[in-house]
Formats: structure tokens, sequence, C-alpha cells
């Protein structure tokens, strides 16, 4: 190789052989295995577990690169760095697969498990292999029924009857989180409802925590996840107003943000699904509300929830009184009022609100202004006044003229008839979590005639799932675990009574089982608990967690309530488990999402096999800031392998020896190295991963200088330039990364190398480049130091031959300073 850098590309770093010789030298040497007991301070690192769908993807090598980065360089920081992994391994589509294919899920999800294990290693990333787990292991999933034992002691797991979302194509039920558009997330088929019993935990309990418990994450999470979060949860601040109704004792209560519009209320909705509708409805209206109750449940939420959706409803042939005038108002049942959200039933005041304004107009009903704002009449145009103004036909509130007041002033005058309060609602939902499905986590309760829902005694966990091998799985409404083929599995005597009795069918979301398994990292293994205290004490919470942002909501917002209720049992000591968040953006292609109808696809293996895995995880890290989408078409993955030849050359040309002292060193190499080291550092820190490889690119091509044209190879500072690119290197790229180290004779392997520390003498700048502009263009760079003055500035600009040349003797009519960076002069006339 000539020291000239213009090597053939051939020689020099072969990208196949590197990783299988590394992958063996980072296995033996047990390179990325975290200690519990390390005296070094720790820090954990955390991927989002993958679901075992199939090989990896090209989503799996952007999310897991960009992991990699603080997971070494923390190592090399000086961290003990736990980077653990493990499976999703429970959930539908290894049933599908099983079903097509006649075979136990168990065997298509743990054969995928394989092949994205080796996948995984080859990818080269800093993982911590022994503490792999998987949720559908019965030591995993023991504990994901213990803890669910113990919500159902705190009241915190429960099951109801009610309308839930169900998916026709997958014949299981749906949490709110997983309908998308009113569609299934997964098969996208349209979701409708279904009275069903199922198993809630109370996740609502705690919708205030989760709310105020955000500001702890205003530093480490992205915005938009909170915002997500916080709309989801959707806090709605308002009053309950009981209205009596004719022939009934209890009174109805609906839920309104607006209390202050309650004189122009001319009508009540009850939502056609709620209990209270099928209370109210008389006699002869039952057939008409019947029929529309049915149609009603073939529409999809989506449907209901639009604004232009038609306003169907019928009467209930029920009349209500109005709290605060005494006057009498019908009842209907209409579907745009939804049956989960406040209190099922609404007043409908048809001037304020466009949704009831757009009822009255379909159905014939009064409207009656309230507040007077300027505005057209309502009544007229067919459009709601929504703002503030002058109240009118309100009793004691006549006169006002501020929402603030109105509604102060009526919540005054309901709580002195004790028919009414302020109150707050919100959006959330207790999470649905039973499944009608086998291949999950069986909850852990045994119905007993006599003593109804007994949980299964600890000592007798796990409840494993039956084989069923052979047996049909085909989705039928009710889950495998209630057929036939289960029926040995399922009889039980009670644990309380030991009569005959009956386990519980159904099985967790996986949701579930994601929710807790970081903390299972902590102590693989454990045999009497689900995790130990002093274990979470060395690691959690989580420094960095990085995953899609297709988890905004779900997946955070479950394992959040999971930690306050762990905290709540006295389990762990914090209140948020994951202190910083990532969201990695997707890889797409030609400007769309990858997928096998379009045909654009990216294979991963294919990638790597041509370009190597360095070369592939260079470009996914570069190609931008993390949290943007990589469009395959503008990368590429071929220059950045060349890239990679042009730094491993660099450790080819280096001929100091290997404890040579860089303070002797060429200087001015030395700046850019040191700026670089801390430069890197900091962006590494702000999550500009893609800028800190530029700035390694910049070193390399700084250091290729000094070689070729400046200090030459034999220089210390070249060794110390070399030395450090392969260490900043080895965070996106680590076969070349070790390969270099090597080849400068340093001790492998460089993630056990120590990141160094920038000196600060080195990091002073001692000049700057100073652009001078006449009329707007560059005429002159002059070298200045940084803390030179206008006055010192613009006398040095003028003083340069060029600029003195194009300013032609004319007389300079006004001077620009952006200091130090720029003088610039615009010339008179
Ligand atoms: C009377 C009223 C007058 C209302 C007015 C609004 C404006 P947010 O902000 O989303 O919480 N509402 C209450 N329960 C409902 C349900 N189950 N289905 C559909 N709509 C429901 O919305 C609260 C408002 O939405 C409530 O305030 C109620 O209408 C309606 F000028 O009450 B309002
Ligand atoms: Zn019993």
């Amino acid at each position: 190789m000539s020291p000239s850098g213009e090597a053939p590309e051939k020689a020099g770093y072969d990208a196949a052989a590197a990783q299988v010789k590394w992958q063996a030298f980072w296995e033996r040497d047990r390179t990325f295995e975290a200690r519990n007991d390390s005296p070094k301070p720790h820090r954990y690192v955390l991927d989002m577990f993958p679901y075992p769908s199939g090989d990896l993807h090209m989503g799996h090598a952007e999310a897991y690169a960009m992991g990699d980065v603080p997971a070494r360089l923390w190592r090399m920081q000086g961290y003990e760095v736990m980077h653990p992994i493990g499976w999703d391994s429970f959930g539908l589509p290894a049933e599908n697969a099983a079903i097509r294919n006649n075979t136990h899920p168990a065997e298509w999800t743990y054969a995928n498990i394989e092949t994205q294990k080796t996948s995984f290693k080859r990818y080269g990333l800093s993982l911590d292999w022994t503490r792999e787990l998987h949720t559908s292991d019965p030591e995993y999933y023991r504990w994901t029924q213990w803890l669910f034992l113990r919500f159902f002691e705190r009241g915190l797991a429960y099951r109801k009857d009610g309308f839930v979302n169900w998916c026709p194509e997958d014949q299981t039920v749906l949490a709110n989180e997983q309908v998308v558009n009113g569609e299934c997330e997964r098969c996208h088929t349209a979701v409708t409802k279904r009275e069903l019993n199922q198993w809630y935990f109370r996740i609502t309990d705690y919708a205030q925590q989760l709310l105020d418990d955000m500001d702890q994450l205003e530093e480490g999470w992205p915005s938009r996840v909170l915002a997500m979060q916080r709309n989801w949860i959707g806090r709605s601040e308002g009053a309950h107003v009981d209205f009596v109704v004719d022939g009934r004792d209890e009174p109805i209560t609906v839920f309104t943000t607006r209390p202050d519009t309650l004189y122009g209320a001319t009508f009540m909705v009850v939502a056609p699904d709620a209990p209270l509708a099928d209370e109210l409805v008389s006699d002869e209206q039952r057939p008409a509300f019947e029929a529309y109750l049915e149609a009603v449940k073939k529409t999809t939420e989506i449907e209901r929830q639009s604004t232009t959706h038609d306003k169907t409803g019928v009467f209930l042939g029920a009349y209500a009184t109005n709290p605060v005038n005494g006057e009498k108002i019908p009842l209907l049942a209409a579907d745009y009022v939804l049956s989960d959200y406040g209190t099922g039933a609404i007043m409908a005041v048809p001037a304020h609100d466009q949704r009831d304004l757009d009822f009255a107009r379909a159905h014939d009903l009064p409207v009656r202004v309230v507040i007077e704002t300027g505005e057209a009449d309502p009544t007229e145009s067919g459009v709601a006044t929504a703002g503030d103004g002058v109240y009118v036909n309100s009793g004691p509130l006549d006169g006002l003229d501020d929402k603030k007041s109105g509604i102060a002033r009526v919540l005054e005058v309901l709580a002195e008839r004790g028919t009414g309060r302020a109150t707050i609602t919100y959006r959330l939902r207790d999470w649905l979590l039973s499944r009608q499905r086998f291949w999950g986590c069986p909850i852990p309760i045994i119905h007993c005639s006599s003593c109804g829902e007994v949980p299964v005694p600890d000592d007798q966990l796990p409840v494993e799932l039956p084989d069923l091998r052979g047996a049909d799985l085909a989705p039928k409404g009710t889950s495998p675990l209630a057929g036939e083929a289960a029926a040995g599995w399922r009889e039980v005597a009670c644990p309380r009574c030991g009569a005959d009795a009956e386990r519980d069918t159904d099985t967790m979301d996986t949701f579930v089982d994601s929710s807790w398994y970081f903390y299972r990292y902590c102590s693989p293994g454990l045999v009497m608990a689900p995790f130990d205290g002093a274990d979470l004490a060395a690691w959690m919470p989580v420094a960095q967690y990085v995953g899609g942002v297709e988890h905004a909501i779900l997946h955070l917002l479950y394992l959040r309530f999971v930690a306050k209720v762990l905290r709540d049992m006295g389990m762990i000591d914090f209140d948020e488990p994951m202190k910083r968040l990532l969201n990695q953006g997707q890889v797409i292609n030609q400007g769309k999402a990858m997928s096998k109808s379009l045909g654009n696809g990216v294979d991963l293996g294919k990638q790597i096999d041509e370009f190597g895995v360095d070369a592939v995880r260079l470009t996914v890290v570069f190609a931008g800031p993390p949290e943007d989408d990589i469009d395959w078409a503008d990368v590429s993955p071929g220059s950045s392998l060349k890239f990679l030849q042009r730094a491993h050359r660099l450790a080819t040309d280096v001929t100091s020896p290997k404890d040579v002292d860089p303070g002797t060193g060429d200087q001015a190499l030395r700046r850019v190295t040191h700026r670089t080291i801390s430069d890197i550092t900091e962006l590494i820190g702000l999550g500009r991963f893609n800028v800190a490889v530029a700035r390694v690119m910049e070193l390399v091509n700084a250091t290729r200088k000094a070689i070729d044209t400046g200090c030459g190879p034999s220089d210390p500072a070249v060794r110390e330039a070399v030395r450090f690119t392969a260490q900043a290197l080895s965070l996106v790229a680590p076969y070349v990364a070790e390969e270099m180290w090597e080849v400068l004779g340093e001790e492998p392997s460089v993630a056990n190398s120590t990141w160094p520390v920038p000196d600060p003498q080195l990091l002073v700048t001692e000049s700057v480049t100073m652009v001078v502009q006449v009329q707007g263009k560059v005429r002159a760079k002059i070298e200045i130091a940084p803390g030179i003055t206008e006055q010192e500035a613009t006398a040095v600009a003028l003083a340069d031959p060029n600029v003195q040349r194009s300013l032609a003797g004319r007389e300079v009519a006004k001077v620009i300073c952006r200091l130090p960076r720029m003088v610039s002069l615009v010339p008179a006339n």
C-alpha cells in the first residue's frame, strides 16, 4: 500500500471476514456482559424488544444501530452499561402462522427467534446475551401472572360486561389503543362492537398521575410523544349536572364543559348503547329504539365520531326537568353521544354546540340562544356560536359577559340546589387486557360457581398453556382454551372450596407482557420474585430507551402505568422508568413505506452481504437526525464502504510506535483531533448522531492530509488521530474499528478502551477565519483573533488588497459586522 493513500479498494479491510472474527472474539471475551455488582457507575440502555416476526429488517437495522451508539459510548466512558435483548414472543401472528402451516405457535416463534438471534449477532450490537428473555417462556410469564394477581388483589384488575371493540377478522377484542382510524391495527378490518365480559386494568385510577409525572419527562422525551399521551389521557374540566326524569327516582347526570349554557339546554341525548338508554326508554318507543340500537352496533367508532356522519337518533319517550329553570325537555338516544365518555348522557345546547345544532335541525328540536356573541343567530345561520358574549335568557347569569364568570355563577346556583358540581373527566378508558386467543399468557383466575373469581395461589404459578398440538386454533370468537381440546386443562378444583371449577380461558394482551420486561433484565433467572430491589437499584431507571414512535401511546403509557402501581406496592422507588426516550424514524424507499404490494422492500441481509454490516450501520446513522425517516433511495452504502476503507487505510499508514507521546506531535492536527473528541462527545449526548459521523469524516480527511502532505505518517499526532477515529467509528462501525485498533497494535477490544477526554489547551481557538464581503460577494478570507473588535475588523478588512480592488476607490457607506465570522462592506452608490 502506498502512503499516498491511493491504495486499491480490495486492500485493507474485508468486511465479511472481520464480522466472523470479531463476533467470535466478543463472545469469547464476554465483552458486553454487564455486571450488577460492578464498582463502576451503571447505565441502562434499552432497545424496545423485537417481536419475532421473521428475520430482521431495515426497520430493526435503524432502531438497533441508534441504540448501540450511546451504549458503546458510555461503556468507553467508564460506565458499566447494560444493553440487554429479548423477545416479545407471544402474539397473534404466531398463532395465525401456525393455523396456516398447521404447526404449533411455539415452533414458528422459537424458530424465528433463532433466525433473528443469528442476525442480531452478525449486526455487531453490544448486547448482553446472558439476560435474554422470551415473554412466552413459562419462567417469564409466571411473573406476568404473578403481577396480574397483585393487580387483582388491589382492585386494579377486574371483569365487566360492556360493548368492546371487536375485530371480525381476528375474532378477538381490541383495546381502544389498538383501533386505528376505526380499523384493527393489525389486519385493517373495520372494527365493530360486541357486548362481552372482559378483563380490565384500572389505568383510569392513574390518569392524573400519568399527566402530572410527565413533568419529569419534559427533558428526556420527545415533546410530540408527551403531547400524544396528554391527548390520549384527555383531561377535561367541566361539571356534572343532575336532571330529574319523570317517573324515575334516580336523576340522570350529564357531563358538560359548558354548564354556563344550561339555560339553553332544549333536549337531552343518551348514548344508545349505554345501559341508561335501555332503562329510560318507554314501552311505546322500545321497538323503534331497539331497531336503532341494532343499526348503531354496525357502525364503526370512526363513523360515529365523524362530524359529517348523519345525526341519527330516536325519541326515548321520556322527559327530564332542567334543574335551573324547571323546564321539561325530551330525552333522545343518538349515536353521536358515546357510551364510554363522561356519563354517556349529555344536555344538548344547540345554539352553542355544533353537533347539537346539527341534530336539532335534523329532528326539528328547539334552539335557544343564551349567549349573545354578536355573531349571526345560530337558528338562522346553522352555525353554533362558542365564544364569549353577554348571557341572556339565563336567570341569575343574565348580564354577565364572559365564560369564566358564567361558569362560576352557574356552579354556585347548582351547589345551592345540590344538583351539580365541578368535575374533571378523562378520555382515557380502562385497559382492556383479555384476548380470546391461544398464544398468550393465561389469566391466572379460576371461576367457581360458589366462590366466584378465585386467584390461582402463587405457589401454583405458572398456569402453563396446554400444548393443544394438532387442535384447531382457528378464531371462532371464543378462546381455543374454551374449546373441547382444552377441557383437561380447564377443569380444575376450586382452590378455595375444592368444588369443580374452571380456569379463565382468556389470555392477556401482549402489552401486559411488555409492560414490565425491562425490570426482569435486571434480575435474569431470579427464581423467587420477578425482580430484585437491589438489582433495580443498580440499573433503573433506564438511561436511554430507543424504539419506534408507533409506541408513543400504547406501550409507553402502559409501562408508565405499571410502574406507578409497582411504586405504590413498594416494589420500585421511582415514578418514571424511562428517563430518556429516542424515537427513531422509519426506513422507507422511494418516498414510500416499504411494502410487499409496492415491491419496494429493501432486504437487510442482501445489503449486508453486499456492503458489510459496518457500511449499512454507518449509512443508517449518517442518513439524517435519528428521528427522521431514511429514504433508502437517497443513501449510498457503497460510499459508506469506501469511506470505511479510507479510514482503515489510515491505520495501516501509521508508523509511529504504539506508546509514543502525542504531546510532541503536530499541533494543528492535534487541535483538530481534540476539537473532534469534544464535539462528538457533546453531539452524541444531544442525540445528533449523524452530525457526529460527519465530524469523524472530517477528522479522517484532515488526517489523510497530514499523512500525505503535512507532518507525515510517523508523527505522533497521526497515531493519536487514527486512534480516536477507531474509537469513534466503533460506535457505528464496530468491525472496522476493531480491525483498525488491532492494526494500531492496541489491545483488543476497542470497546474496552477508554474514551479520551479532550485536552482543554488544544480546544482554545487561536484564530478564526473572517470572511469579508463587498456588496454581498466574498472578496477575502482573513485569519483573525476571535476577540477582535468591530473597529479592528473593519480596518483589517479595508487593508486587504482584494477588498481594495473590488471597492475600486469607492467610499464605504455601511459596514455590517457579524463577528468574528464576517464583515460586510456596502460601497456608496
Ligand atoms: C353542553 C355543551 C354546550 C357542551 C356547549 C359543549 C358546548 P370534551 O371537551 O371533549 O370533554 N359530551 C359529553 N359527554 C359526551 C359523550 N359521551 N359523547 C359525546 N359528547 C359528549 O367535550 C365535552 C362536551 O362534549 C360536553 O359539554 C358535552 O357537550 C359533550 F355549548 O355539554 B357539552
Ligand atoms: Zn369455590
